[in-house]
């Protein structure tokens, strides 16, 4: 079968919820993917940052098939030999007193949620069902019917109603916002991505998580960080917190922490938030599974022993220095942070030429696809060599010189 072949079966058969490049992937190593006619690309998405550690890591795919052999899942009804030393392993990674496994981002998000919403009616003293989350305009944690009560995206909520009561957004990287809706004292949570992956690569000013955790402080209210996109390495450091050394009371993580080869996701806290939640009041089915917990921790390994952070930095600025000297009518700005870049192209937001770029980078053999319209979001494997992304950055000079517009 040929590309169309493939691209048939899924418009007969499968749901029209996506808009994806007429690509048909059929294998991956690193930063390469393969087409199906045999056509060798770059992955500049990595998955939307779920395949940090490369396509199909020796490592982690071997975490993956001797756990595959031996047990897969139990169920939270009973006890296994792996979870216990994953929550060991995991909180001693990140720094907290206790993790509570789920699976994918958005069930990291709604069960961060759950647990600022029950601290805020046990520890703070909310009146019940008073509680509040304030969220950023542009957030982006999902596609439940709680993550996009938080959007500001109609593509995300239009239609969906009725929505979750006691959400609110405030603007983005403004403090004096965050501090006037946090006086209310039936704010239990502020819940906030530290670079806007979805929204654009919008990147906040300096200071600006050190004002929150300051605001949140002071009105006793948690800072939840999603650092779904953002963490396990993408931005440069292990968290896009850690640029600037704050830490946040409940930390989502997901994509990545498994590597793109099993849906992994946690949220992480001290036992103050965490143990308010009792037996029988959280959970899902494979949240948890021996599975997953082992293909994680082989996840975390490898970017800790290939120095992924060091290398995410590096070739990171790497990737903004040579494309802010490349002059172009058509690029208004290249933004981002470690390995996590992208660039606004300068024309409207729903004009086609991001997208006709992204057709061009394809049969240049470089795979990256538009975020909100006009911006080309640049996320490689972390696994990349300085000559790789260099012969990226030539790819992408060429690309928008031979654009006809
Ligand atoms: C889609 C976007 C990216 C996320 C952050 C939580 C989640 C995501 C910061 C939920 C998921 C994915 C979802 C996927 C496309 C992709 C995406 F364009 F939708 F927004 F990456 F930017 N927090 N992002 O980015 O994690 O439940 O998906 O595991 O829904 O189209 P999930």
């Amino acid at each position: 079968m040929k590309t169309n072949d493939y691209l048939d079966l899924e418009l007969k058969y499968g749901a029209h919820n996506y808009h994806p490049l007429p690509v048909v992937l059929s294998r991956g190593e690193g930063i390469y993917v393969w087409d199906v006619e045999g056509k060798k690309y770059y992955d500049f998405l990595s998955a939307y940052s779920a395949v940090n550690q490369g396509h199909c890591h020796p490592k982690i795919i071997k975490a993956l098939t001797d756990q595959a052999n031996q047990l897969t899942l139990t169920s939270r009804a009973f006890h296994n030999d792996i979870l216990g030393p994953y929550e060991k392993f995991i909180t001693e990674f990140f720094g907290y007193d206790k993790v509570l496994p789920m699976n994918t981002g958005v069930e990291g998000g709604e069960t961060a949620n759950k647990l600022a919403r029950k601290w805020g009616y046990i520890k703070k003293g909310i009146p019940k069902n008073k509680a509040r989350i304030i969220f950023v305009n542009g957030n982006f944690w999902g596609r439940t019917l709680a993550a996009i009560s938080s959007s500001d995206d109609p593509s995300s909520y239009k239609g969906f109603g009725p929505y979750m009561p006691g959400y609110d957004l405030i603007p983005y990287n403004d403090l004096d916002a965050l501090e006037n809706e946090l006086k209310d004292p039936n704010v239990c949570a502020f819940m906030v991505e530290p670079i806007q992956g979805e929204a654009g690569v919008i990147v906040p000013d300096d200071g600006y998580l050190k004002g929150v955790r300051e605001i949140c402080d002071k009105y006793n209210v948690l800072f939840i960080a999603d650092e779904v996109q953002t963490g396990i390495a993408r931005t440069g450091k292990m968290l896009a917190c850690d640029h600037e050394n704050v830490k946040p009371d409940i930390l989502i993580l997901g994509k990545a922490l498994s590597g793109g080869v099993f849906p992994v996701s946690v949220a992480l806290a001290n036992d103050d938030v965490m143990m308010c939640i009792k037996p029988g009041e959280h959970g899902s089915t494979y949240g948890g599974n021996p599975l997953g917990c082992k293909v994680a921790m082989a996840a975390l390994e490898v970017v800790r022993d290939e120095n992924l952070c060091k290398n995410a930095e590096n070739l990171g600025q790497k990737f903004r220095d040579e494309l802010s000297s490349f002059s172009h009518s058509l690029i208004k700005e290249v933004r981002g942070k470690g390995l996590l870049n992208a660039i606004e192209v300068n024309d409207s937001p729903d004009s086609e030429t991001a997208w006709n770029i992204c057709l061009e980078l394809k049969e240049n053999g470089l795979l990256a696809k538009p975020t909100h319209g006009n911006i080309i979001r640049f996320a490689p494997p972390l696994v990349i060599t300085e000559d790789e992304l260099m012969d990226c950055t030539e790819i992408i000079k060429k690309t928008f010189n031979s654009y006809n517009v």
